[in-house]
């Protein structure tokens, strides 16, 4: 459920959860484990988590049913959808997808199935801006460079707050103690962020910055690189294209130009350019708060112009690229190039967004579906997801959501988005499923592998989430509601398989897909697929090696392999990829845009809280409310708020309540509320939560507000106008 993939110790009598600690031999968390790994006993029990199909009736009420049943109501409702436009239905997955070996590999097969060019997830409310920066700087979505934690001197932070996330595309548990172990090595941590955030006040360092303006700081530091001399790219400069295109697009962007629009001295900037290009080894490191911006391509890829630039890219102590022992694009196929990235291969329907990643922004997926017109998506399939909570124009969602000719939802519970659906098919507990965290390898910060099986045996009534899939998948290839999911298993593993043996670079290069398929017996499911992949990957492992290691498999820090992990067409970096340049112009613009004086809003993540899903754990909601509305004393004073009222938010989407908190630990001219609340929806099973239902903050979000080259929404940097309620809160 989080991306530091601590090891969990979990106790049990009998089929009873006795305790849950950190595993103090896991060779990568050592013991290190926060309330969300102790929450899982509660998530196990919780009265509220759905164990049977759900069918929505003519009253609107849910029955429960049978799996047989289940599957064949959505047989007789897709299937004619399906024969009229395979477009007409969408998908929206959800951020557990990242975390479950099954929807990782079963998910897409689904997709495939469906045949839609309407797929959506979180991503494009996350990271694909990151992700798109990076596959046209070195060639694929997952050649990430993660900040060498454990051996940098110098950590440059921007829009990230680790110490709550638990840290986000740079798998790494226990960053408090790492980043402690920074600066005890005499290293410096700086963090930029319009929050006092917990890492902040962890740092060195902690500078205020304007919402939605790192990627003016973040070229200003470059200019001050170029112009003191400062770049030293090393040995990666003869495999960089587009050095001199970036030198020239920095020009106007001088430290004077940027700071009235950063908040952030001109002095300061010069300054920590120079500590950046000083420090023996150094990294910048963006997340959440660089990604969901305006900008948010522009800055990801300016923080790895900046590792590049000062030599830390590819380099002990900088900015590295992980290599997983399974699944990872670029350590595929021959090495040092490949096909590149291509975006941009459709576009939505109403308002032309662009393809990315097979997918299309989340942010037009209410338009889509509440626009009549040819092609119009009637259907939708929801996995792992809570958009009506977590994507922008809340109400605007929630409103198509019920417009819908059917829908079915994936879930552990009834939820703000599940309580649309016609069908709702439940998930299994984690502690029913067998772990590895195929994704967030890709980006850890040590290359480590652990596989845990099953905790308990599973539950006869609740099948595994791939067979589920599998099943959905059936329906729509046409098998009808009963398809025999181990044929369809074994055609997924073929399919696998066959890819490996026409890889000259594969073990299983020319050997007979039979062969290889007797192999991997008895496994099936994602065991057999993990097993494959794991003894095709760079360190040859086999799943049986990884189950004799309960404790995981350590595989050491992380080596300089750039030039082997390149997958660009050119087989060079891409420092200056055309359509980045492209979307500098408009950058440039916003030097000298009037800045009108009035609020931006942004969110924030609490150590016990997890996006939308987990606040009816009542570990997790006990304790001060957390979802306040962070205010400057400033700006309370200002709009005439007060501490402990509520106050009326409004953006061009919508307007919301929110209790404010004045404190200085945020910048003037901003607030913020975290996302993932507003658990008051009628209809939803969420008892405790909807005791402590907080706000859904992307009420306001605006569905028009995007990143431009990626689609992605902007979630930070939101004009909101706030003023206060007068009557009394409710109690
Ligand atoms: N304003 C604002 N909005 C944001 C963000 C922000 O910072 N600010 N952050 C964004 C980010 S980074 C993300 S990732 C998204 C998250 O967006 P979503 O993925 O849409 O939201 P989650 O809250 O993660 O919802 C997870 C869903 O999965 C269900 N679930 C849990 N376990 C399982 C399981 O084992 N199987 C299945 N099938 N379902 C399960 C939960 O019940 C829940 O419905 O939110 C985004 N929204
Ligand atoms: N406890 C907890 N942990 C989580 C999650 C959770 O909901 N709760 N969600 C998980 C998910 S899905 C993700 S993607 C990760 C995200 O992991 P992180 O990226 O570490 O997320 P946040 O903790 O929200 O930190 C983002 C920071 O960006 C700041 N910020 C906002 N706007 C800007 C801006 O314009 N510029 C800069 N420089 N900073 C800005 C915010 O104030 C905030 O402190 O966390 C994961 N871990
Ligand atoms: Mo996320």
């Amino acid at each position: 459920m989080c991306e530091a993939t601590c090891g969990l110790e979990i106790t049990l009598d009998g089929d009873q959860v006795t305790a849950v600690r950190g595993d103090p031999d896991d060779v990568f968390s050592h013991g290190f484990l926060c309330p969300k790994g102790v929450a899982l006993k509660e998530l196990h029990e919780d009265p509220d988590r759905i164990r049977e199909p759900l069918i929505r009736q003519a009253d609107g009420s849910f029955r429960r049913a049978s799996w047989d049943e289940a599957f064949e109501e959505i047989d007789r409702r897709l299937a004619p959808i399906l024969a009229a436009d395979r477009n007409a239905i969408a998908t929206y997955l959800g951020n557990p997808t990242a975390h479950l070996l099954d929807n990782m590999l079963y998910g897409p097969v689904l997709l495939r199935a469906l045949g839609s060019q309407n797929r959506y997830s979180a991503s494009t409310v996350d990271q694909f801006p990151k992700q798109m920066s990076s596959a046209l700087m070195f060639g694929t979505g997952t050649t990430v460079p993660v900040p060498d934690v454990d051996r940098t001197d110098y950590l440059l932070m921007l829009g990230a707050n680790p110490l709550a996330s638990n840290g986000s595309l740079m798998t790494a548990p226990d960053m408090r103690g790492r980043l402690r172990a920074l600066r005890k090595r005499g290293g410096k941590l700086v963090v930029i962020d319009p929050r006092r955030s917990r890492t902040a006040l962890e740092a060195d360092e902690h500078h205020f910055i304007r919402p939605g303006t790192d990627a003016l700081f973040l070229f200003a530091l470059a200019k001050v690189l170029i112009d003191e001399d400062l770049a030293a790219p090393g040995e990666l400069a003869s495999i960089t294209e587009g050095i001199e295109t970036v030198t020239a697009l920095a020009e106007p962007f001088t430290p004077d130009a940027v700071a009235p629009a950063c908040g952030i001295e001109a002095e300061q900037i010069v300054q920590i350019a120079r500590e950046l290009a000083a420090a023996p080894h150094a990294a910048v490191y963006g997340r959440i708060g660089t990604c969901t911006q305006e900008f948010g391509t522009l800055a990801s890829w300016l923080v790895d112009v900046l590792n590049l630039m000062t030599g830390n890219l590819d380099r002990e102590g900088g900015a590295m690229f992980p290599l997983g022992a399974a699944g990872h694009s670029n350590a595929a196929g021959p090495p040092g190039r490949g096909r590149g990235a291509r975006f941009g291969r459709f576009t939505s329907r109403v308002r032309g967004l662009s393809e990315l990643f097979g997918e299309l922004p989340v942010a037009c997926l209410a338009e889509e579906i509440d626009t009549p017109g040819q092609g119009q998506v009637r259907a939708l399939i929801t996995i792992s997801g809570n958009p009506v909570v977590s994507t922008p124009n809340s109400r605007r969602l929630d409103r198509a959501l019920k417009q819908l000719e059917f829908m079915v939802s994936i879930d552990v519970y009834l939820n703000e988005t599940t309580r649309h659906a016609d069908v709702i098919l439940p998930a299994p507990s984690p502690l029913r499923r067998p772990h590895y965290d195929l994704a967030l390898y890709l980006f850890a910060i040590r290359n480590v592998a652990n596989y845990s099986p099953p905790t308990l045996p599973p539950d006869p009534a609740l099948p595994d989430e791939w067979v589920t899939l599998l099943r959905l998948a059936g329906i729509a290839f046409g098998m009808g509601p009963n398809a025999d999911v181990a044929m369809l298993d074994e055609q997924v593993a073929r399919a696998l398989i066959e890819r490996e043996t026409k890889t000259a670079e594969s073990p299983f290069h020319d050997r007979l897909l039979d062969d290889v398929l007797a192999e991997l017996e008895p496994r099936v499911g994602p065991e057999r697929l993990l097993d494959l992949m794991l003894r095709a990957g760079p360190y040859r492992l086999t799943l049986r090696q990884l189950e004799a290691a309960p404790h995981g498999l350590d595989l050491g820090p992380l080596k300089p392999r750039l030039g082997d992990a390149l997958r660009t067409a050119s087989g060079k970096i891409e420092l200056a990829p055309e359509l980045l340049v492209a979307d500098v112009p408009r950058l440039r613009a916003a030097l000298s845009r009037p800045r009108n004086g009035g609020l931006v809003l942004v969110g924030r993540r609490n150590l016990r809280s997890n996006n939308s899903w987990m606040h009816n754990l009542p570990l997790l909601v006990s304790g001060p409310e957390q979802c306040t509305l962070h205010v400057h004393p400033d700006d309370a004073e200002r709009y005439e708020l007060t501490d402990g009222q509520e106050a009326e938010l409004r953006s061009r989407a919508g307007s919301v309540r929110a209790v404010v908190e004045v404190t200085d630990g945020v910048m003037p001219g901003v607030v913020s509320l975290p996302h993932g609340w507003g658990h008051d929806a009628p209809g939803a099973e969420l008892r405790v939560a909807a005791e402590h239902a907080g706000t859904n903050s992307n009420v306001l979000a605006d569905e028009l507000l995007l990143d431009a080259v990626s689609g992605n929404a902007v979630l930070n940097g939101i004009p909101v106008e706030v003023a206060p309620v007068r009557e009394p809160v409710a109690a």
